[in-house]
């Protein structure tokens, strides 16, 4: 298949960068097939698509929000009706297997349905005032040209994530994608285009996060920023924007864990283990990379783990077959690579995996063998830091306490769960994981749009994604009183008679 030419998009028109410097994405599987071409983009560009966000912004937010949420309804549609392709052009662009790239073009559009709903609702509140014949509501406002940051990861379903309830609220968005997927992003925007937004309301600028990332954050007319990616960049991105006064909401890194009790059903444990792992080999933010185990079955778990990881294909994500895909990049597999030798120096074992695999089919792509780490402690820094890969470490612990305990011995605080039988230790569990999402007898991965999505501590900046948050992160309050009185009424003055 010829390359796919990826254009900016800005004011409703597809256009090439200023300059006309390019670069490519590759498929991760075989790394010979060029996907796609695009624009590595400049402030020339930035500057442009800022000015089309900012000329669209004043009568966008006048469209009456269930009017702008039928623009919502159209993506909906349009994204089911192009599922099958934009499915086929992600796994081959970044590798994920078939099954879950249309998973993310799933989510893509259950976010476009739920956020086309909110424009009936956006609701705001009304309270009584503590004065006569006054009435005292709020409101939820736009807050202007949002800039929205996304990783390669989940190529559809972040921006979706992002941009409609960005949409919803009345901003309008320029769209900076990761580089290693314009082709999945081109599409997404294709589609937009095709439910006829207006033009300046959703832009496309293509190029790298230290260039046009960068200058969006810099840019003066940027109002708001939304980042998905890891906790190093975003302590930056976090940086820039408290300088230049812009709304932040940072989605960050994970070091999710998975307990497992002695009282667990091992086999829907082992199961939520493998997909928590492996799945998306590894490379999601909310991915299982600790399995805290009780030292009563620990060594049942461990075996059955190992039978079963010894099961799962590599391949190409377009045969149906394949269980885990490429890694993205060689970068990213020499980091992983990287955190092998690290993990052996500081004394954990690598019961299997730890390397590129054999098989001379596989030779040409990024894989990586599924990989499990033994006899791994707090100190060390794979429990520690984000690996981003097919490798997850077992720890031991001897009571429920300690699982809790070791569980919150990180930076970071996105995803959890908890394999028991045990009402109680589930309860307690729900209430002292720090974690912003926590599984009871479920893998650490697969969170609804419809829900909150984030997490504490190093993880992000205390807001949320998905469900009714992410309209906090849009829309700021404004909050309104109506003096029916017909004269002067004064707050603060401590006289009861006014
Ligand atoms: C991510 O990896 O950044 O909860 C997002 C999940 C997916 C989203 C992951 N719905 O695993």
């Amino acid at each position: 298949m010829p390359p796919l030419t990826c254009l900016n998009y800005i004011n409703g028109q597809w256009l090439p960068a200023k300059v006309r410097e390019l670069s490519e994405s590759r498929n991760p599987a075989n790394w010979s097939e060029v996907v796609a071409t695009f624009p590595l983009s400049t402030s020339a560009d930035v500057n442009v698509a800022v000015e089309a966000a900012k000329n669209a912004y004043p009568s966008w937010r006048l469209v009456p929000a269930p009017e702008r949420a039928e623009y919502l309804q159209r993506v909906a549609q349009i994204l089911s009706q192009r599922k099958e392709e934009i499915a086929t052009l992600m796994t081959r662009e970044m590798g994920k297997p078939i099954a879950e790239a249309r998973g993310d073009v799933q989510e893509g559009i259950d976010c476009a349905f739920y956020y086309a709903g909110e424009g009936r609702r956006l609701f705001g509140q009304t309270t009584p005032s503590e004065l006569h014949n006054k009435f005292a509501m709020t409101m939820r406002m736009p807050i202007g040209v949002c800039a929205l940051i996304t990783p390669w990861n989940f190529p559809v379903a972040i921006p979706c994530w992002k941009s409609l309830p960005a949409l919803v609220c009345g901003n309008t968005m320029i769209l900076k994608p990761a580089k290693d997927t314009p082709a999945c992003a081109t599409a997404l925007i294709e589609v937009f285009h095709q439910a006829g937004f207006p033009p300046g309301v959703v832009n496309l600028v293509h190029g790298i996060g230290p260039e046009v990332g960068h200058d969006l954050l810099e840019h003066p007319e940027v109002d708001l920023v939304s980042f998905t990616g890891s906790s190093l960049v975003g302590a930056q991105v976090g940086e820039i924007c408290g300088r230049t006064h812009k709304r932040v909401c940072l989605e960050l890194g994970g070091k999710n864990a998975q307990i497992v009790m002695e009282d667990a059903n091992l086999e829907l444990a082992l199961e939520g283990a493998l997909w928590g792992a492996f799945g998306t080999t590894g490379q999601r933010c909310t991915a299982t990379s600790r399995l805290i185990l009780h030292r009563d079955i620990k060594a049942e778990f461990t075996e059955k783990l190992l039978e079963k990881t010894a099961k799962l294909r590599l391949g190409s994500g377009l045969d149906p077959n394949t269980d885990i895909g490429p890694l993205i990049s060689s970068t990213q597999r020499e980091k992983v690579n990287k955190y092998m030798e690290i993990a052996q120096e500081e004394g954990a074992k690598i019961l299997c995996g730890g390397n590129k695999p054999q098989d001379p089919a596989l030779k040409q792509g990024f894989f990586f063998e599924p990989t499990i780490l033994d006899g791994v402690t707090s100190q060390m820094r794979v429990a520690q830091e984000e690996i981003f890969g097919p490798v997850v470490c077992l720890m031991e612990v001897n009571s429920f306490s300690e699982a809790i305990a070791l569980l919150n011995d990180t930076p970071y605080g996105l995803s959890s769960s908890i394999y028991t039988q045990d009402i109680n230790r589930a309860f307690q569990a729900m209430r002292d994981l720090e974690a912003g999402i926590t599984y009871i007898n479920g893998p650490t991965i697969g969170a609804e749009v419809h829900l909150p999505f984030g997490g504490v501590k190093q993880t992000g900046n205390g807001h949320r994604e998905a469900g009714t948050s992410a309209l906090d992160v849009f829309s700021e309050w404004k909050t309104v009183y109506v003096d029916f009185s017909g004269r002067l009424q004064r707050a603060q003055i401590d006289n009861r008679n006014r």
